[in-house]
């Protein structure tokens, strides 16, 4: 009976009978493809960060003695666990962890502040956090509101700048341990044993039995709404998509992918990414930043040989002096994705670091282009790649939803294995993201070349691209709302050379405030205190008189990006 239901990912049950038949979702879950490589490349480094460097039967180690922190933690099969990391090899401890025990990790970014947490807590009904214990101010703050907000998600903390993430600060009693949830109502999480304490052995869980078509995780939707939207994803369709990106990629055992942007992040897990490493024996090598400085050494330290960045980190890497001063002959690939890349930057990729580019235009939702290998220089600077599977289904169509001219540029919508037809707990959105026959209305404009390539030539919907981290604007105006001295406000993106766009607040005052106008140090100072992202503080503030109007007494936005 549970083959013929709709799948939690939308799927109907004569879509998910095809995509089988077809040999596209294989019914291996998460897990059981790490454990696959595990058996097949022991030896094999499998991830490395500042602290650690751990084979591939060291990372199964570390899985299970995460799986024993989580399961005495109170983590059980089937509840959703939000994950904010920042990036270091236990992010890979704890989602596979979670995998492990059949757990949905929620993928919470770094930069996401108290607000969007709060969010995916109760979208998700989150049972618990995991968390880093030194992330600084922002993610204590983040812990802090969860602990007023939202009492009931229990709390788990790693270390993730230690060689063990688990180990308990010195002289940490159980009953203040940084590690585990203080709340009296919580069950001793066994992680927290007082020095000099007789250690009692965490029990290592069984691997759970986990059906491929279940829910595996919960992405995040870029944004155009005040409150986010939750993505999900079936352990056969990601997989699929992991399993043509590496194909299509050429992503080989022994391999090394540097990982620069946010681990939790779709183009960083799948395109081809994290997963794709881990699905055949290649090394994740986390920086822990993305700056050419760091990120340079690390490609010669590491004979590193793909990564996948934003163009305005591929920008810096390109401008950085120290580029010529390190050997980066060990690169084959570099991915580039998130936002539109310039031509003119993208020529420049061959050249000057003497590696492939692949475009790579995605969305956490599912559709992934890629621009192959072996494509023509013109065809990979100037498009945005081809579907990467022959199953994508992908059509162009005006404001009425009927199909452009061929050539002609037009709102993208797609349908396919790894696409999802809903979003999680949220059927009002799904009526507006979704047509009646499961094609997901992307909100891009693109155009098709005859050769079947998209180039990205604007967006219809309602957000913010800041060189590749989305931000609705809805969800920044609602917090700049509550500000005393506003009356009301508009949050647009305005061009700008390097992010593609930068976020401009237009502010009309409260007639009695307006000699009391904020600053905008002091208006992102008020928005930060409100738990807002830090990524979707507004880079500019004017406060002006009145809004443009357009012909139907909406706020004309056109006209405010333009000005
Ligand atoms: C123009 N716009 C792009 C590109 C994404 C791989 C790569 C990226 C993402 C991602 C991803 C673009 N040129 N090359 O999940 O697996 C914009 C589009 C798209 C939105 C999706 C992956 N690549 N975009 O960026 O869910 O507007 O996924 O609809 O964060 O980013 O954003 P997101």
């Amino acid at each position: 009976a549970e083959q013929e239901a709709v799948l939690p990912n939308g799927f109907p049950p004569e879509a998910a009978r095809r995509y089988r038949e077809l040999g596209l979702w294989t019914g291996q879950t998460h897990w059981g493809m790490v454990e696959e490589t595990i058996r097949r490349h022991p030896d094999r480094l499998a991830v490395s960060d500042a602290a650690r460097r751990l084979t591939y039967a060291e990372l199964g180690d570390a899985v299970r003695t995460a799986s024993a922190h989580l399961a005495a933690a109170g983590v059980r099969k089937g509840e959703r666990v939000v994950v904010q990391l920042p990036n270091a090899a236990v992010f890979l401890d704890v989602v596979l962890a979670l995998f492990r025990l059949g757990a949905v990790p929620v993928f919470a970014l770094p930069a996401h502040g108290r607000l969007e947490v709060g969010h995916f807590c109760r979208i998700a009904e989150a049972t618990h956090y995991v968390g880093a214990r030194s992330a600084g101010a922002d993610a204590a703050a983040v812990v802090e509101g969860l602990r007023e907000e939202h009492p009931g998600v229990r709390i788990v903390t790693v270390d993730h700048r230690a060689a063990d993430p688990w180990a308990v600060e010195k002289g940490a009693s159980a009953g203040a341990a940084p590690s585990a949830d203080t709340a009296p109502s919580a069950a001793p999480s066994g992680i927290a044993v007082p020095e000099g304490a007789a250690a009692s052995p965490l029990e290592v869980p069984p691997a759970a039995d986990v059906d491929p078509a279940a829910l595996a995780f919960l992405q995040l939707s870029g944004g155009t709404t005040g409150v986010p939207k939750l993505i999900p994803r079936t352990h056969d369709d990601y997989l699929y998509s992991v399993r043509r990106s590496v194909e299509l990629c050429d992503v080989r055992p022994g391999d090394a992918m540097l990982v620069a942007l946010p681990c939790a992040h779709n183009f960083t897990m799948s395109s081809p990414g994290i997963l794709g490493a881990l699905q055949v024996g290649g090394a994740v090598v986390i920086a822990p930043d993305p700056s050419p400085a760091t990120c340079l050494r690390l490609i010669a330290e590491h004979g590193i040989t793909q990564a996948a960045l934003v163009p305005p980190l591929l920008l810096s890497w390109l401008n950085a002096p120290e580029r010529t001063r390190h050997d980066l002959s060990s690169l084959r690939t570099l991915w580039i994705g998130g936002a539109k890349l310039s031509e003119s930057v993208a020529r420049r990729v061959g050249p000057e670091l003497g590696c492939v580019l692949q475009q790579v235009f995605g969305m956490a939702e599912g559709l992934v282009n890629y621009t192959r290998l072996d494509d023509a220089v013109d065809t990979v600077v100037g498009t945005q790649g081809a579907p990467m599977s022959e199953h994508d289904e992908v059509r162009l169509v005006d404001d009425h939803d009927r199909p452009v001219p061929d050539g002609e540029p037009g709102h993208l919508q797609t349908r396919g294995p790894y696409t999802i037809r809903r979003y999680y707990r949220a059927p009002e959105h799904d009526a507006r993201s979704f047509t009646e026959d499961g094609f997901y209305r992307t909100g891009d404009i693109v155009r098709l070349t005859p050769g079947g390539y998209l180039e990205v030539v604007g967006r219809a919907k309602d957000q913010i691209n800041r060189g590749g981290e989305k931000v609705a604007p809805e969800a920044v105006e609602n917090q700049i709302l509550a500000h005393d001295a506003v009356h009301d406000v508009s949050v647009v993106g305005v061009p700008d050379e390097v992010l593609g766009e930068r976020i401009c607040a237009y502010v009309i005052l409260r007639p009695a405030a307006r000699e009391q106008a904020p600053t905008l140090p002091q208006l992102r100072a008020f928005l930060r205190g409100r738990g807002l992202a830090r990524f979707a503080m507004p880079d500019l503030l004017r406060v002006v008189e009145e809004f443009p109007q357009t012909g139907v007494g909406k706020v004309s936005k056109k006209h405010q990006r333009g000005a």
